[in-house]
């Protein structure tokens, strides 16, 4: 009887002692409007404005609002386009650094109000914000803060104003989802910088839409991921110590691009990316839409990595989002529908080696497609195993793992094994998993998978357990120039065979199969396209690249300054892989640089191109610029093209200048006046093309 007495005491307690085990958070935790936005997973951005008629990427402010004048304007369109692409909202720029108001602000002197479109009476939030309602959509927008249009910029009586225009925005078209506050801070028209009221910004949003998520690169609501380019971190923390951070700050890409492992404040990472290389609409980039593997890379890398994905798609002139935008939209989300159609994990049986007691607590909850169960290691066990088996073996290349986030983020790292042949196999390990991390995998068969995790901050909550076997995606050839005009076109894909034209035709079955590179030194449009070899005939994208005349012939004639294996032959040596690069100053005795260049005979000179260093800190690229043309390389006279590249310290990409005349010279000279961020006064120039077709 005494032996039974203290046998139930000791179960009792035992059972007392699991009870006391609660679930209790870990860390810093999401707010439930962070939790509800952190599903949101996808949603598009769009750039309209005064920038799409003037071709720029930063107006200046004192373009004329007539410029603006959409001939077909349709926010339904744009709104049915995101809804088809699977996207579950739009943010929109009601107003860029221009300071032009997509709707008639009482605050501005340089809105719709004031435009040629609908005689003035036009209001494109009001359009957007009904069609997102239609469709089921979140509406958001976008308000820079720098102003290079309005007077009172620069001024602390402007804080006061955008608070109105933010007001205006966000009691008039209904609710807002997300805020997005850029970090851009210049002159304005007074060329004076602005002091921002931060906090007085925030409150006039959380007045009227306490639930909206503030973005900037620090927050609160959510941040910058650190670069356009739409890729997280492979580690990616949703938290940071966003009092140390600040919107504009230099030198912190890294930790928005990671979080901070113990930030104490929940501000997940959005990766901002557009579909072309710019933000806005130019008919320069009608064939540069991004490709579906492009997005299908961006995609793991966003949303596969803990990030929400703002994908930008620039309205055209007409009003519309352009036909080739909207098919590779389709084609995304095609691409992403077949990748993740078949959950191989629903099917096999899931067991692990520590499972915490407790109600909605077991490994079988990792397959049931419900947030609010999952399953969830005992505190006392450091390395936790999952396993999936079954009797059949199964094949798989994708794995998704998603943390119950809820109750804070905690895995550090994991490792993935499959047993093959008896053995188990490691293909592939991960660090931070949030919301949602995917792995790409090599296509693995086994019957027993097995997932350790190494380390955690706390005991892994886990959600979800998904595994996919993605289709293999014809990728897209690159096609490449050299020095002395030789076109090389790359396909590492060997299941596939590149066709190619040199007449501007889509490539077809019939055309010809490329196998080594052929001289193309005057130029022109090269296609190429991928196509399975076997099987039913599959074939990709359309490759597009235009050559002008290659520098053979060209020779520097003199430059500011160089290094020793970075001369300045490599910003005209035809190869963006190599550039060129003065020495390291950090005064402004730097600037101004300059490169000369023989073109070793007359050429009809129609503009130039300036290609900026695209590492991730955009190290040596130019702001300001003047171009020079000569018959002699003596006399220069005044600069042929003068101006400034918009937008180059966030976005470097290939800068285009059309000259108003075409000209006939034998030299060129581009002069870099100032530097694109504030202390380098040195230039990185990968390579510097003229313009003559
Ligand atoms: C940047 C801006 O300066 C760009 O023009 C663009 O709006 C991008 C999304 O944010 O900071």
């Amino acid at each position: 009887m005494k032996k039974l007495l203290l046998a139930t005491a000791t179960l009792l307690s035992s059972f007392l002692h699991l009870d006391a085990q609660v679930l209790k958070p870990y860390g810093s935790l999401p707010s439930e409007a962070q939790l509800k936005w952190q599903q949101l997973e996808y949603y598009m951005f769009i750039h309209f404005g005064v920038n799409t008629f003037t071709d720029k990427e930063w107006g200046h402010g004192d373009e004329s609002p007539k410029v603006f004048n959409p001939t077909q304007l349709d926010a339904r369109q744009w709104a049915r386009t995101a809804k088809l692409a699977g996207m579950k909202g739009i943010i929109i720029t009601a107003k860029h650094h221009d300071g032009f108001c997509l709707w008639p602000s009482a605050y501005s002197t340089h809105t719709v109000r004031e435009s040629a479109w609908k005689n003035g009476k036009g209001d494109v939030l009001a359009e957007l914000s009904a069609a997102c309602k239609e469709y089921g959509l979140k509406f958001g927008v976008y308000l820079s803060p720098w102003d290079r249009n309005h007077p009172a910029y620069g001024t602390p009586g402007y804080n006061e104003i955008f608070a109105k225009t933010l007001e205006e925005v966000h009691t008039k078209y209904g609710d807002v989802f997300e805020q997005w506050f850029d970090g851009a801070n210049g002159e304005g028209p007074n060329g004076k910088k602005q002091v921002y009221d931060w906090d007085l910004f925030h409150k006039v949003v959380y007045k009227y839409h306490p639930n909206a998520i503030i973005f900037s690169d620090n927050g609160p609501g959510c941040r910058w991921i650190g670069n356009e380019k739409g890729f997280a971190g492979e580690t990616n923390w949703s938290t940071i110590n966003a009092d140390k951070l600040a919107p504009g700050m230099h030198g912190i890409n890294e930790i928005l691009n990671n979080g901070l492992e113990d930030g104490k404040d929940w501000v997940p990472g959005e990766a901002d990316v557009s579909i072309r290389p710019g933000w806005f609409y130019s008919p320069a980039t009608d064939d540069k839409v991004k490709s579906v593997q492009d997005l299908m890379q961006i995609y793991y890398s966003s949303v596969g990595r803990n990030a929400n994905l703002l994908l930008n798609v620039p309205v055209d002139r007409r009003g519309l989002i352009p036909r080739g935008d909207s098919i590779r939209l389709m084609e995304f989300k095609r691409a992403r529908d077949a990748a993740f159609k078949n959950n191989i994990a629903l099917k096999l049986r899931a067991t692990a080696t520590s499972t915490r007691v407790g109600k909605n607590v077991s490994a079988i909850y990792l397959t049931d497609g419900s947030a609010q169960t999952y399953w969830a290691a005992s505190d006392a066990v450091k390395q936790p195993v999952l396993y999936l088996s079954s009797y059949k073996p199964f094949t798989f290349n994708r794995l998704v793992l998603q943390e119950h986030i809820a109750l804070g983020q905690r895995v550090k790292s994991f490792k993935v094994e499959a047993l093959v042949n008896h053995v188990y196999k490691e293909i592939a390990s991960g660090t931070t998993i949030g919301h949602k991390r995917i792995l790409i995998l090599p296509t693995t068969t086994t019957n027993k998978l097995k997932i350790t995790f190494l380390d955690s901050k706390a005991a892994p909550v886990i959600n979800e357990l998904q595994l996919y076997l993605a289709p293999v995606i014809l990728s897209d050839p690159k096609i490449q120039r050299n020095h002395q005009g030789l076109v090389n076109i790359e396909d590492a894909n060997k299941e596939t065979l590149v066709r190619y034209t040199l007449d501007g035709r889509e490539p077809t079955a019939q055309s010809k199969v490329y196998s080594a590179p052929f001289a193309f030194i005057q130029g022109g449009t090269v296609k190429a396209k991928a196509f399975t070899k076997t099987g039913v005939a599959r074939s990709g994208n359309t490759v597009t690249a235009k050559f002008d005349l290659a520098p053979v012939k060209w020779k520097v004639i003199g430059s500011s300054d160089e290094i020793l294996g970075n001369e300045a032959a490599k910003a005209i040596d035809g190869q963006l892989n190599t550039a060129w690069r003065t020495n390291w100053k950090t005064t402004n005795k730097g600037y101004p640089h300059e490169i000369s260049v023989d073109l070793g005979e007359t050429v009809t000179v129609k503009g130039f191109k300036y290609y900026p260093n695209r590492d991730d800190k955009g190290s040596g690229n130019v702001y300001e610029y003047a171009f020079y043309l000569s018959q002699d390389g003596k006399n220069w006279g005044a600069p042929v093209a003068k101006g400034q590249f918009g937008n180059i310290a966030n976005n470097p990409v290939l800068q285009t200048v059309q000259l108003n005349v075409p000209r006939q010279a034998k030299f060129f000279k581009f002069e870099a006046i100032s530097p694109a961020h504030e202390n380098e006064h040195w230039v990185t120039i990968p390579e510097i093309n003229l313009i003559t077709r």
